[in-house]
């Protein structure tokens, strides 16, 4: 039998990640006759929607939107049963498509790529993994995700702990039981927004612990509306174009962005619009006016807006009071879209614990305390966020020319060309990498314009025979202030965000997505292809 430690296997491309990403990637590169390998660490397809299965998890994106485009036919025949697509559901959308275009004999499961190593001598990528494999490809692509990497719990006394404890972004595949329990939810971000009202559902008692409240505003999820459907149908390329176009990678025309500042608008103009908004759902209310995101004054008015709502939906007005967030502007920190999640704190079994002011000490074998009490608990869940954007490349050990790791190139933030390329890293390509407009925007149509442009550029390279492709220094430290002056235009820096790393302790304080815009971005990337790569020195 073959010694796959030492057999080294030659394929034009190795993708790391069976998300959407690395599995569209695959597509593309299939047409072009490329030889390729996937590696995913998980044993199935979907990336975020395979681990994150905890109770409520679903997309804050609407379903039509949030879906691939690059398939008339999947797209015409593939039918969403609501406006916002549960987990279950989108993880069963992304098997239909790893099924129907046959991408699952070209991906290697349960295995992690641990290193990934320039050979300029070769201008090969050499890439490994924990099962021993070797495989040098000329490219290497990085679908490895944007929050893919949830932050280990660190707190002290967890492995006394005598119940079980869950992290929301690496759930169990079986189903968890929660009822008869007392459980503690940590975090209050997007995840356990979702997950507290169907825990609630099933809990004896439920343990909020808050650090920090967040804005959140209704989905009003329902079933999809036949009529909407067949409508969007009828017309989706020309849905999909505007999406392409957009700021945000979606546009819904009920919540279509206005010319308005919003100070020239009377308090009850304002008021009506931010209620139209509410009213539908969903992101909508932060394009209500036209400076929400760089008028400070101009914010607090929809800040203020949605602090009203907590005050009138909870009823015991401490617990609405800790529920209002003060110290970020709305929207700084993504916004998230739940299913009666304030009207939860109205259950007599659910309780706001404030670990602002009584900080966590430590968890005990029976439960958890902090600096003011202690409480019994059955199980513990923590929704306590991901090493955004940049944990799952740090994860691997990526050397490019001259031995340089990505790490130590990156120690002080990333630095990308267009967020899709680093100088000194041949013929690697990041999808939806910092520097894009990735996390700001509706993901697949991020996705897909990263994995087309990157399936053109090689097929550019190769047609001529062209080695390597590689940033020039000079055209990512432009792009690198571009993104940084486009981001310090906004308030986006104020909030201690994922967005600013500022969620993981000792990770630098930078703001890494790309705000300028998908349809901006779009045009940018075209241009700089059309001009026969410009800022990449090709060799
Ligand atoms: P992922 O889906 O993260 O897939 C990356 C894959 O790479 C993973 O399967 C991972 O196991 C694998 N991987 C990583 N490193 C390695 C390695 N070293 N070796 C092997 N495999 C590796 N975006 C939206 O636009 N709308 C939404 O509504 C939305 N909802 C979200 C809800 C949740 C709970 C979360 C966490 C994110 C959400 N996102 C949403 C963002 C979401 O991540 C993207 O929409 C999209 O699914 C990302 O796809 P991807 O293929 O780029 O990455
Ligand atoms: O993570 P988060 P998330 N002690 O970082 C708290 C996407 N997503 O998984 O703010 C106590 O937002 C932390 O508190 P603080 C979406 O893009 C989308 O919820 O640091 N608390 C915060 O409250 C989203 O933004 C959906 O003070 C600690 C929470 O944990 C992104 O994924 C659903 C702590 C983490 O919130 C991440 O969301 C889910 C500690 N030591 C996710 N450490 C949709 O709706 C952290 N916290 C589509």
């Amino acid at each position: 039998m073959a010694d796959s430690r030492s057999a080294q296997q030659r394929v034009d491309v190795v993708i790391v990640g069976a998300g959407f990403a690395g599995l569209y990637m695959l597509h593309r590169l299939r047409g072009l006759g490329m030889t390729a390998r996937v590696f995913e660490k998980g044993d199935g397809v979907g990336g975020t929607w395979y681990w994150n299965r905890y109770p409520g998890a679903r997309c804050d994106i609407e379903s039509m939107d949030y879906s691939l485009s690059f398939d008339d036919e999947l797209q015409q025949e593939w039918q969403w049963s609501e406006r916002y697509a549960r987990q279950p559901e989108i993880l069963r959308y992304v098997n239909h498509v790893a099924d129907r275009f046959d991408l699952r004999r070209g991906i290697t499961f349960n295995t992690l790529v641990t290193a990934a190593t320039w050979d300029d001598e070769a201008s090969r990528w050499l890439v490994e993994t924990d099962t021993g494999e070797r495989v040098s490809c000329q490219f290497c692509v990085m679908a490895t995700g944007c929050l893919s990497v949830p932050q280990a719990p660190r707190f002290a006394g967890l492995e006394s702990f005598r119940g079980p404890w869950h992290q929301t972004g690496l759930w169990p595949h079986a189903e968890v039981d929660f009822s008869e329990q007392r459980v503690a939810v940590i975090g209050t971000g997007s995840s356990a927004i979702q997950s507290i009202p169907v825990i609630a559902g099933q809990a004896a008692r439920l343990n909020v612990f808050q650090r920090t409240p967040n804005f959140s505003v209704p989905a009003h999820s329902r079933p999809l509306d036949p009529e909407y459907e067949r409508q969007i149908k009828a017309n989706y390329a020309e849905f999909r174009k505007s999406a392409r176009e957009s700021r945000a990678g979606f546009v819904v025309a009920t919540n279509a962005n206005t010319d308005t500042p919003t100070l020239e608008a009377t308090p009850e103009q304002q008021r009506q619009e931010y209620e139209a908004r509410w009213a539908h759902g969903g992101f909508g209310l932060m394009s209500s006016f036209s400076d929400l995101y760089t008028n400070l004054d101009a914010n607090e008015t929809t800040a203020e807006f949605v602090r009203a709502k907590i005050r009138e939906t909870v009823r015991d007005s401490a617990v609405a009071e800790l529920l209002c967030p003060r110290d970020y502007p709305i929207g700084t920190k993504r916004l998230c879209v739940d299913t009666e999640y304030y009207e939860t704190y109205n259950q007599e079994h659910v309780t706001l614990v404030d670990i602002r002011s009584a900080p966590i000490v430590e968890i005990t074998p029976g439960g958890l305390r902090t600096t003011e009490a202690a409480y019994e608990l059955d199980a513990i869940v923590f929704a306590t966020g991901f090493d955004a954007m940049t944990g799952a490349l740090f994860a691997i050990d990526i050397r490019g020319r001259g031995g340089v790791a990505l790490r130590d190139k990156w120690a002080n933030g990333p630095q990308t060309y267009l967020g899709i390329a680093t100088a000194g890293f041949p013929n690697m390509f990041l999808i939806t990498g910092p520097g894009s407009p990735s996390v700001l925007s509706n993901m697949m149509v991020s996705i897909e314009q990263h994995v087309e442009w990157v399936s053109d550029c090689v097929e550019y390279l190769s047609e001529r025979g062209i080695a390597t492709l590689d940033p020039t220094p000079e055209a990512e430290e432009r792009w690198g202030e571009h993104v940084y002056d486009e981001g310090h235009a906004t308030l986006y820096p104020l909030a201690n965000s994922w967005y600013m790393g500022a969620n993981i302790p000792g990770k630098p304080r930078v703001f890494m997505p790309y705000i300028g815009g998908v349809g901006a971005y779009r045009k940018e990337c075209d241009e700089v292809a059309a001009k026969g790569y410009d800022g990449f020195a090709l060799a």
